[in-house]
């Protein structure tokens, strides 16, 4: 066993932690007095759980698609979810389900909420705002993302609950950090007392979802690591709190083999008679391009092809989310899932023809390594914590040290193969890691040969570089580019939020910080920098990329914002040799 991992583990152990378990019962009293909800979908269908429903399906070979919706409001939202369901009569590709994708401010307690930049998607206040959602037509409706495992995990729980959403999520999101919440332990807290709520209505199918690419595992470079990482996340939630599981998972791992391997290893490994840890698989989100898009139905198409003939062989009641086409541009509009969503229904009316084609051999070859080295990860990662002296029978224990633990570290610390210096050696390489290492190298390469560069242009700029979200992959990218070029180069980390991060800049003595952003909260986090910047009464050289947008307010899409931040006075630029320029131009 690795002892430098024990002795890390052993710094991260909580102090003043309240007893799981307590903190468990209390949260399942809490559930014993509310009223779950059940949707029309069911009342219709006859079928008393939505398990219950999807164990039909499966026994009959038939595959359930469901649409992750995230509009601009919670207006558009309702409507959308009626037009769903019109557009599934008037097809009859029968969609009954939707996941919903609110707005990330819905993970903050609402005294929180005003001072954090606006990310995409709409905002539910209230209690109604969850029961809105059934729109008065027979359909499912499940509420994931920032539900049970951010710091407004009490009432996000409840009105799911309450409105009716069996899947309660997602658990693996615990690790993403809010703008301005900063107390780790009241988090981890009533993210056990949340999933008390849910253990509360077992024996009404409700259950604890998690998504995999949202977590630890997406900032892997090992496929392994998911099943390591899924073992460990069951032991807590399942066998700990005592809770329903399911494992849903795929946006980052867009390889086909890998991609069917991790379902089959986990169904091999989790599933019961009684319980089914199957869930959904979310299309495969990094192959796609953001030019000429309608070349991304190729892939998609065949991912999905693929997916419903898998589905139909194992019967393992994994469910298709797919993805639109427009992916790498921005959140899809309404249209956009329809249009996806019907291209795998009519696949879906072909495929029994493919059955008979169709060899397992490599999925099924693939599938024993994971579960294999699966098994050896999660059993080093339980032999460390508890060599490290966490107590292992207390889920807010293992909670609050995961918690501490820096994502980009959880795969160094529990990976069971690595070289003398510490480097994990991936068995199933993942596929964005991979793409990321290249993209910089090749980048680099252009810079010198078809820019010019010299290799010291930066040499003497001192900045810091961090994610104002947790997409951490555009941060590497620049961190390299920068330190090539010569630049000391601190990274903040992901999650960093406007205030952190000129507080990191002014520890460091450092005027100059790089901004990596995603979430659609650029604009805001700009405006953010320049009025703290302006109190502080100091001038840093601010620089912003990533995805330069935002929904403007009234508009329903978003807009490119690039041109408003730079009026600000930020510069926003994702062309990395202008940004290498303007750096140079900082130092005179
Ligand atoms: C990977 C990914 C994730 C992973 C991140 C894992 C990780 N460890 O990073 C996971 C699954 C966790 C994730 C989560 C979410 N994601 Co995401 N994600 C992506 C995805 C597929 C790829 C992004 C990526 O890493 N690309 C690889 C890197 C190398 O490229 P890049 O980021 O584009 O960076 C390039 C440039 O932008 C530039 N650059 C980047 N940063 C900077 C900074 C500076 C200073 C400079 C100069 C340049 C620069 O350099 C790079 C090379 O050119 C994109 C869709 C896509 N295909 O692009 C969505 C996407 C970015 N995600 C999106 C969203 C909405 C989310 C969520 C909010 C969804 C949700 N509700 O769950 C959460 C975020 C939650 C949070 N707490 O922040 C949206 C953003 C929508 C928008 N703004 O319009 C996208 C576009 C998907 C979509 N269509 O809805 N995501």
């Amino acid at each position: 066993m690795d002892k430098k991992s024990v002795e890390f583990i052993r710094s991260l152990k909580p102090v003043d932690l309240p007893d799981g378990y307590e903190v468990l019962k209390e949260g399942i009293e809490m559930g014993n007095g509310i009223k779950a909800g059940k949707s029309l979908f069911l009342k219709e269908s006859g079928f008393e759980t939505f398990q219950a429903y999807k164990e039909d399906c499966a026994a009959r070979g038939e595959v359930i698609f469901e649409i992750l919706l995230g509009l601009a409001t919670l207006e558009e939202q309702v409507d959308a979810i009626k037009k769903i369901y019109e557009h599934g009569q008037r097809t009859g590709f029968d969609i009954r389900t939707v996941q919903c994708i609110p707005s990330q401010l819905v993970a903050l307690p609402k005294e929180y909420r005003a001072n954090a930049p606006k990310p995409t998607s709409y905002v539910m206040e209230t209690l109604e705002d969850y029961l809105a959602h059934q729109a008065d037509v027979p359909m499912q409706i499940f509420f994931e993302d920032q539900v049970l495992c951010c710091p407004n995990a009490i009432e996000t729980t409840r009105n799911s609950i309450i409105a009716g959403s069996e899947r309660c999520g997602l658990v693996s999101q615990f690790i993403w950090s809010q703008p301005g919440y900063t107390d780790d332990r009241q988090h981890m807290i009533d993210m056990v007392k949340s999933i008390g709520m849910v253990v509360s209505k077992r024996d009404e199918g409700f259950l604890c979802d998690t998504f995999m690419d949202d977590g630890f595992p997406g900032f892997g470079m090992d496929c392994v690591t998911y099943v390591g990482y899924a073992l460990l996340e069951h032991y807590i939630v399942h066998d700990l709190c005592g809770a329903r599981h399911q494992i849903s998972y795929g946006n980052l791992l867009s390889e086909y083999i890998p991609r069917l391997a991790f379902p089959l290893a986990i169904h091999k490994m989790l599933s019961t008679k009684e319980e089914n840890c199957i869930g959904y698989v979310n299309g495969a989100t990094i192959y796609q391009w953001d030019h000429d898009i309608e070349s991304n139905y190729g892939p998609a198409a065949q991912e999905m092809l693929l997916e419903i003939l898998f589905e139909r062989h194992y019967k393992m009641g994994l469910q298709i989310d797919p993805v639109s086409i427009t992916e790498k541009i921005t959140v899809p509009t309404l249209d956009d899932l329809l249009n996806i969503y019907s291209v795998g229904s009519r696949l879906r009316e072909q495929a029994p023809a493919w059955d008979a084609l169709m060899n397992w051999t490599p999925i099924e070859e693939c599938a024993e390594i994971m579960m294999r080295e699966g098994r050896k990860f999660y059993e080093n990662a339980m032999a460390i914590l508890e060599a490290a002296g966490i107590n292992m029978k207390d889920p807010l224990e293992l909670f609050m040290v995961l918690k501490k633990l820096n994502p980009s570290k959880f795969e160094a610390t529990f990976h069971h193969n690595k070289d003398e210096n510490g480097t994990v050696i991936p068995f199933i390489p993942t596929v964005l890691g991979r793409k990321t290492e290249s993209l910089t190298k090749d980048t680099i390469r252009e810079l010198y040969d078809e820019k010019g560069l010299k290799g010291n242009e930066l040499e003497g700029v001192k900045l810091i570089a961090a994610s104002g979200d947790t997409h951490t992959y555009g941060l590497y990218f620049i961190n390299g580019i920068y330190s090539e070029f010569g630049a000391e180069v601190i990274s903040g980390g992901v999650d960093i939020d406007p205030p952190t991060l000129l507080d990191l800049a002014d520890e460091e003595g450092f005027d100059t910080v790089a901004i990596s952003v995603h979430n659609g909260q650029g604009l805001d986090y700009a405006k953010q920098l320049v009025e703290l910047a302006e109190k502080r009464g100091k001038k840093y050289n601010m620089m912003l990329g990533g995805m330069l947008n935002a929904i403007l307010p009234g508009d329903s899409v978003t807009s490119d914002v690039k041109g408003l931040i730079n009026d600000l006075g930020v510069f926003a630029e994702n062309d990395i040799h202008k940004c290498i320029l303007k750096l140079q131009s900082f130092k005179n």
